[in-house]
């Protein structure tokens, strides 16, 4: 018989995950680690188990977009895979989005959500973008005061039932660009009959089978710029059920996240209704977009996790040059460094949601909220580049298999690619972040944060690392004003290095942390291992000299 290669399986996605567990087990008071656990065992179950078998049968399922019917009527009928149908119905019933609109564990609401889209993510091929939408359409309706629309769609989105459960589409990219969103085309004109309608093309309309989007509209007579737009709420189908005034050109041929329906479509006069005042819109999508990239880390974590649990398992399976790659000294040692970007990464995107926890539930001291301002977009930039470089590496651990399309591998890092790049480039949120400064009070709450981590920490071998982490910081908040003083341009140039020191610096405090507890409390050194490796690996990239030389070295 020729050599046949056992291929990598998948464990419980939850109870295998120790590094989840034990970051819970802290965190978590017992009843209520007790009793969302339960749900979190069956998610790791499904995940592990028949979700991902569904995926690789589901491989060549795309969606299917059909403009015409027979008989020459315009339909636009968007199909999506099998997969993506079964995760709707899953994501509804186990409640994705609604838990932390019910919010039965108070501030422990967005951790219980969270843990269980991390688990969910990566067995259902993206579909956690039209979640991500919903329930950043969720949030910003519930904060706009709007209680028609609150009413309206508040139950949709937030429904258990599968039957009644809507998804939001998040309708922001035009052709003039996803980042300025300020250039926005679409216009909102005013009827006879009192109602807005929207005319204008947009160029990348994700999960386009949403029953409703928000949406950005210049209202006709408006000034040029982001303050000239107002947030729009629309419902995609009329009471005939054909979609209403909205033609779909095409779906998006994507690198990856090919189970989207993204789609380019006109709006041709679509119903629609201003969602707070008539300008001020992309203020007002804020919130929308501080949830979506909230989702957007919470799936880098995932994808990462999910990229070493099948390393990890391969490399018990796979023999060359006599002996398992499990004890190869060099592959272990590159196990071990996407381990530590991963432990890193999962305890700053955690983190991150217990503050948003702690905000929805009225818990947050004004400095904690500039805290949380900054966090976001530094927590998904970090995560974002650390996904594409561990899951990357996990390919590489499965040599030419981890190229080889049946093995559901590829797919993996081309859906991963996409984290730096929607919701906000790296470089976009850098100066996010910069602006989310709020005069220094936000860099403030990150010092104070990262001396009130070091505190518990008495290791011996953890108080390098906790020291590197507040130096780090310190040296990038000094460069900043260093930077200030040279001028804007230098500011810009170093924004990127700047967001990703404070997001790494962050990161290797709370591993520390967490190191220090799982040390004394259950007797593990891994994640003490894990710390002294993210040291090893530098959390301080901040810039030199060279920022000023940029454009030569980048143009000529
Ligand atoms: C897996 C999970 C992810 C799945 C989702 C997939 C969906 C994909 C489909 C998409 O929609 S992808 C497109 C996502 N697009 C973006 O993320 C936009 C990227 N560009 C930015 O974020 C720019 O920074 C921004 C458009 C916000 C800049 O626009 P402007 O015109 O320069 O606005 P400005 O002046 O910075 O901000 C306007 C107001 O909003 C300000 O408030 P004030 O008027 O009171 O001064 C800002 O403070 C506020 N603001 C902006 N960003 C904010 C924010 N407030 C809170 N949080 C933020 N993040």
């Amino acid at each position: 018989m020729p050599f046949t290669q056992p291929a990598p399986q998948l464990a419980n996605q939850y109870t295998d995950d120790r590094v989840l567990r034990s970051y819970l087990a802290r965190t978590l008071c017992a009843g209520v680690l007790r009793q969302i656990e339960p749900q979190l065992t069956e998610m790791g179950e499904l995940a592990g188990g028949p979700l991902y078998g569904f995926q690789l049968e589901d491989r060549f399922n795309l969606p299917l977009h059909t403009p015409w019917d027979a008989w020459g009527n315009r339909i636009d009928r968007v199909e999506v895979s099998p997969l993506w149908r079964a995760a709707e119905q899953l994501a509804a019933r186990q409640g994705l989005v609604a838990i932390p609109y019910e919010r039965a564990n108070g501030a422990w609401s967005r951790l219980h959500q969270f843990a269980l889209v991390y688990l969910f993510t990566a067995s259902t091929d993206v579909y956690n973008c039209p979640l991500a939408m919903t329930d950043g359409a969720a949030c910003a309706l519930s904060i706009s005061g709007n209680k028609a629309l609150m009413q309206r769609a508040l139950p949709h989105l937030t429904a258990r039932d599968p039957g009644q459960f809507w998804t939001s589409g998040q309708w922001m990219t035009e052709s003039t660009g996803g980042s300025d969103v300020g250039l926005t085309e679409t216009v909102a004109r005013k009827h006879g009959d009192g109602t807005w309608r929207l005319y204008g093309r947009k160029w990348f309309t994700s999960a386009v089978t949403s029953q409703m989007a928000l949406t950005l509209a210049r209202p006709e007579g408006n000034p040029a710029g982001a303050k000239g737009l107002a947030l729009f709420y629309l419902e995609t189908r009329g009471a005939d059920g054909r979609l209403d005034h909205i033609v779909v050109h095409r779906l998006k041929d994507k690198l990856g996240t090919r189970k989207v329906p993204t789609a380019e479509l006109t709006l041709e006069g679509t119903l629609a209704f201003p969602v707070h005042g008539l300008s001020d819109g992309v203020k007002h999508i804020a919130p929308m977009l501080n949830i979506t990239r909230t989702w957007n880390s919470v799936s880098a974590i995932g994808y990462m996790r999910r990229g070493i649990a099948l390393a990890r398992d391969y490399a018990k399976r796979r023999v060359v040059f006599g002996e398992p790659l499990s004890n190869k000294p060099s592959h272990l040692d590159t196990l071990a460094g996407m381990q530590a970007e991963f432990e890193a990464a999962l305890h700053l995107t955690f983190f991150l949601v217990e503050v948003i926890g702690r905000d929805e539930a009225g818990e947050l001291a004004p400095e904690e909220k500039d805290l949380l301002r900054l966090l976001t977009p530094i927590v998904k930039l970090a995560t974002a580049k650390q996904c594409v470089a561990v899951v990357s590496e996990a390919l590489e651990c499965f040599g030419g298999a981890g190229y080889v399309e049946d093995t559901g591998l590829p797919m993996l890092l081309r859906d991963s690619q996409v984290f730096p790049i929607w919701e906000g480039t790296t470089n976009v949120l850098a100066l996010d972040a910069l602006r989310a400064l709020n005069s220094g009070a936000a860099l403030d709450a990150l010092g104070k944060l990262l001396r009130e981590l070091s505190q518990p920490v008495t290791e011996a071998r953890l108080l390098a690392p906790a020291r590197q982490a507040q130096e780090a910081c310190a040296k990038a908040v000094r460069w900043l004003e260093g930077a200030a003083a040279q001028g804007n341009d230098i500011v810009e140039a170093g924004a990127r290095r700047f967001a990703l020191t404070l997001g790494r610096s962050l990161s290797l405090a709370l591993l520390a942390r967490h190191a220090q507890w799982a040390f004394d409390v259950e007797r593990d050194e891994r994640p003490l291992a894990a710390t002294l490796r993210l040291g090893h690996h530098g959390v301080d990239v901040t810039s030199g000299e060279d920022v000023g030389m940029s454009r030569s070295l980048a143009l000529d």
